[in-house]
C-alpha cells in the first residue's frame, strides 16, 4: 500500500531515496533525528503543551505534570515536525496497513499532515454518532478487512486508544498497532497490549524530562517528583466497553424474540418476550392521581400494553391493597410495571428510596427510571437493595434523552450516560430517548415517550411525534400518556396506537414485505 520511496523523511525529503539507501542514511541522521526531537520537546514546554504543577487528570488522579498537545494546533511548524517525526520514527517498521486513523480529536490533526505528506487514506472516527443519515462509526472509505493504524497524542491508560479500536473493529477494520507520540509510562502499554494491540511511542514521559533537565528547562527535584509519580502511579482501564459486548448486528432489523437472546436482564427478556407474545409495544402512562382510577383503566386496556408505567408519588389515596390489585392486574393481563421514579441522588439515598418509605417500591415495580446524573453509584445503589432483598427480576431505564423542549441532555452527557448503560447492561434494560443512535446494543431496549396519533406540543414543553415516528427513529416501546388517557373513546384510541406501532416495528425488521 505504502509507496516503496520514503516521503517523510524530513532532511531529504525532495531527493525520495529507494529503501536500500535510506537506512544507510538512517544511521548518519539518527543524530539529527535526536537532536530534532530535543527541539521538539523543549518546543512543547514552550508553548505549555506540557506544563508541571498539580492537575487532576481525566481519569480522576492528580499528577505533577500536564500534556495540552491540543494548542499544537496554534502553532503549525510545531505541529508539522511532531507528525513528520512521529511518521520518520515508526514508518520503517509498522505491521502493513491500508488507512490510519487519529483518535479524536487531538490526534486528527497529525494523523492528517501523515496523511496528506506520506499519501496514506485515512479514516475519520465520530464520537458521537450522527442521530440521523447514514449512521456510521468511522467516516471514510474502506472496505471489510482492511488494515488500519491508530495514531494518538498523550498515552495514560490507553482507554481512548481502545475506543477508537473497538469502533474500527465494529465496522470490520483488522487492527493490529497504535503509534503515538508521549506515552506517560502508567499502563498503557500493557493495557494495550491486554486487548491485542501493540503500542510505540516517540518518546517517553522519562525521555521528556532528561531532555528538559539536560537543557536546563526544569530541576532535577521536577524530574524526581515526575519520577516517583510514574512509579507509584499506574491507571487501569475505566469504563472501557470491549468489543465483545457491542454485537455487531443492527437491532433496527432484528426481532424482539431474537433481542431476547441478546439481553443479560431477566426481565428484559420476559419483557421482549410479552411484546412478540401480545404483538403490542405499547406502554401506556397513566398519570393519574387516583388508584381506583388507575386500576379501573389497567384492566381495560391491559390486554394491548406490553408496560404500564405509573407515578406512585401523585397518587393521592396510596395503599398497599392497591399495589396488591396492580400487582395481580399485571399478572392477568401479562405486561410489566414501570415506576417512573426518575431517581437521581447518591447511591445511599437511592437504595433507601427504592426499597423503604411508604411505598417499597422494589418490592412491587419491575422496572424503574433512573437518570444517570450520579454516575455509578445511582445503579450500584439500586442494586444493593436488590441483594438485601434477594429480588433477581429487577431492572431499570436510564433517562439519556428528554422529549421536553430545551432538555440539558449534552452530547457528552448522553454519551456517558449510554456508557454507564452499557457496562451495567446486566440490571439497565435500556435506555429512555428519542434518537436510535443512543442504544447501540441489541440487548437494550428504547423507551420513547412524547407520542400521540400526531406531532405537536403541550403547553408545558412535552413535545409529540407519531408512532411511525418514533418506531423509525429507534423506539422498541412507544410510552403514550394523555394521547390516551384524554381520548374520547379510550379502548378504540389503544387498539389505533397498539396496531400503528406494531405496523411500524414488523416494516422496519423487514422492510421489503
Ligand atoms: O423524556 C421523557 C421521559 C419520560 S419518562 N419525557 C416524558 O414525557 N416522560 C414521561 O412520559 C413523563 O413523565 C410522562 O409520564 C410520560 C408522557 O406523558 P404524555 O401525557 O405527555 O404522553
Amino acid at each position: 500500500m505504502l509507496s516503496k520511496l520514503c516521503k517523510l523523511c524530513a532532511p531529504v525529503q525532495l531527493l525520495r531515496l529507494p529503501y536500500y539507501l535510506h537506512s544507510k542514511l538512517q544511521s548518519i541522521t539518527m543524530d539529527s533525528f535526536n537532536q530534532r526531537l530535543k527541539s521538539l520537546i523543549v518546543k512543547l514546554h514552550e508553548i505549555n503543551a506540557l506544563k508541571f504543577g498539580n492537575f487532576k487528570m481525566k481519569v480522576g488522579i492528580n499528577s505533577p505534570v500536564y500534556f495540552d498537545l491540543r494548542v499544537i494546533v496554534s502553532y503549525p511548524k510545531v505541529m508539522g515536525s511532531l507528525s513528520r517525526l512521529l511518521w520518520e520514527f515508526s514508518n520503517s517498521s509498522l505491521d502493513p496497513f491500508d488507512h490510519i486513523c487519529g483518535v479524536p480529536y487531538t490526534a486528527l490533526p497529525i494523523a492528517s499532515i501523515i496523511s496528506v505528506e506520506a499519501d496514506v487514506p485515512m479514516l475519520i472516527r465520530r464520537k458521537e454518532t450522527k442521530d440521523y443519515g447514514t449512521r456510521k462509526l468511522i467516516e471514510g472509505k474502506f472496505e471489510e478487512g482492511d488494515r488500519c493504524l491508530i495514531i494518538e497524542d498523550v498515552v495514560t491508560s490507553g482507554s481512548s486508544i481502545l475506543e477508537t479500536f473497538r469502533d474500527l473493529k465494529t465496522e470490520g477494520l483488522s487492527v493490529t498497532e497504535a503509534i503515538v507520540v508521549v506515552d506517560r509510562e502508567q499502563g498503557g502499554i500493557q493495557n494495550l497490549a491486554s486487548h491485542g494491540l501493540k503500542m510505540r511511542s516517540l518518546c517517553t514521559l522519562t525521555q521528556i524530562m532528561n531532555t528538559l533537565l539536560e537543557k536546563g528547562k526544569v530541576d532535577q527535584n521536577t524530574v524526581d517528583q515526575v519520577k516517583n509519580y510514574i512509579s507509584l502511579t499506574q491507571i487501569p482501564l475505566k469504563d472501557y466497553v470491549p468489543l465483545k459486548e457491542v454485537s455487531k448486528r443492527n437491532r433496527l432489523s432484528m426481532s424482539f424474540m431474537d433481542r431476547a437472546q441478546e439481553t443479560k436482564s431477566l426481565v428484559a427478556a420476559k419483557l421482549f418476550r410479552i411484546m412478540a407474545e401480545k404483538r403490542t409495544n405499547l406502554c401506556l402512562s397513566m398519570d393519574t392521581t387516583n388508584s381506583m382510577e388507575l386500576l379501573e383503566l389497567a384492566s381495560k386496556v391491559g390486554a394491548h400494553i406490553c408496560l404500564l408505567k405509573i407515578h406512585i408519588d401523585i397518587i393521592k389515596d396510596f395503599s398497599k391493597d392497591f399495589i396488591t390489585n396492580l400487582v395481580a392486574l399485571a399478572k392477568e393481563y401479562n405486561f410489566l410495571i414501570l415506576e417512573d421514579r426518575k431517581f437521581a441522588d447518591i447511591g445511599h439515598v437511592v437504595k433507601l428510596q427504592y426499597s423503604q418509605g411508604v411505598h417499597e417500591i422494589s418490592s412491587w415495580a419491575d422496572l424503574v427510571t433512573v437518570h444517570p446524573i450520579p454516575g455509578p453509584g445511582i445503579i450500584s445503589g439500586l442494586k444493593a437493595a436488590l441483594e438485601e432483598l434477594s429480588q433477581q427480576d429487577r431492572g431499570c431505564f436510564i433517562v439519556v434523552e428528554m422529549s421536553s423542549q430545551g432538555n440539558l441532555n449534552s452530547a457528552d452527557y448522553k454519551t456517558a450516560a449510554v456508557k454507564l448503560a452499557m457496562t451495567h447492561s446486566d440490571f439497565v434494560v435500556g435506555i429512555v430517548c428519542q434518537s436510535s443512535s443512543l442504544v447501540p446494543d441489541p440487548g437494550l431496549i428504547q423507551l420513547t415517550p412524547g407520542v400521540k396519533l400526531d406531532k405537536g406540543s403541550d403547553t408545558l414543553g412535552q413535545q409529540y411525534n407519531s408512532p411511525e415516528h418514533v418506531v423509525l427513529n429507534g423506539a422498541d416501546v412507544a410510552v403514550v400518556g394523555r394521547g390516551i388517557t384524554e381520548a374520547q373513546d379510550i379502548i378504540g384510541t389503544v387498539k389505533e396506537f397498539q396496531t400503528r406501532l406494531w405496523e411500524a416495528y414488523e416494516k422496519r425488521i423487514s422492510p421489503n414485505e
